[in-house]
């Protein structure tokens, strides 16, 4: 398989926790090539294009509120199987459910009903990968 690369967001609630270079280290760490980085502040309108399948959701505007909250570092990393192994790597989507030895299930856990404060997104398929980096990263 060939090389391919994936979007990783670390949220505001990882960011604000500190654990930027925790993260970013783990994906290092299992061997993932950091290609490009950035500090930055979302907007409605970059969110409601990154989440345009959550859009209309129960739980969207409260991720959007919460995706406003702070500062976001968005970063893309690259290697064989990173999109699947970065989504393995963050572990399931609630943290109190995600499997000890992953991002979310070692640093987060369930803040009340905050189910979105789960620290990182990872891109889901190639296709995926490919929109949101160019979000992200198109114009600055
Ligand atoms: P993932 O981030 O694991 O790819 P997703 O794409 O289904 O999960 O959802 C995007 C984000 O939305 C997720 O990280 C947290 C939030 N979210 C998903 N399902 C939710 C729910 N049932 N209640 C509250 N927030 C939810
Ligand atoms: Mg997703």
């Amino acid at each position: 398989m060939s090389t391919e690369r994936t979007l990783v967001l670390i949220k505001p609630d990882g960011v604000a926790r500190n654990l930027t270079g925790t993260i970013l280290g783990r994906i290092e760490t299992k061997g993932y090539t950091l290609v490009d980085l950035k500090l930055m502040s979302a907007t409605r309108e970059l969110l409601e294009e990154h989440y345009a399948e959550h859009v209309g959701k129960p739980f969207y505007e409260p991720l959007v509120e919460f995706m406003l909250s702070g500062p976001i570092v968005a970063a893309v990393f690259e290697g064989q199987r990173v999109i699947e192994g970065f989504r393995s790597l963050a572990g399931s989507t609630e943290p109190t459910a995600a499997a000890p030895g992953t991002i979310r299930g070692d640093f987060g856990r369930d803040w009340g009903l905050k189910v979105q404060q789960n620290l990182v997104h990872g891109s889901d398929s190639a296709e995926s990968a490919a929109r949101e980096i160019g979000i992200w990263f198109s114009a600055s």
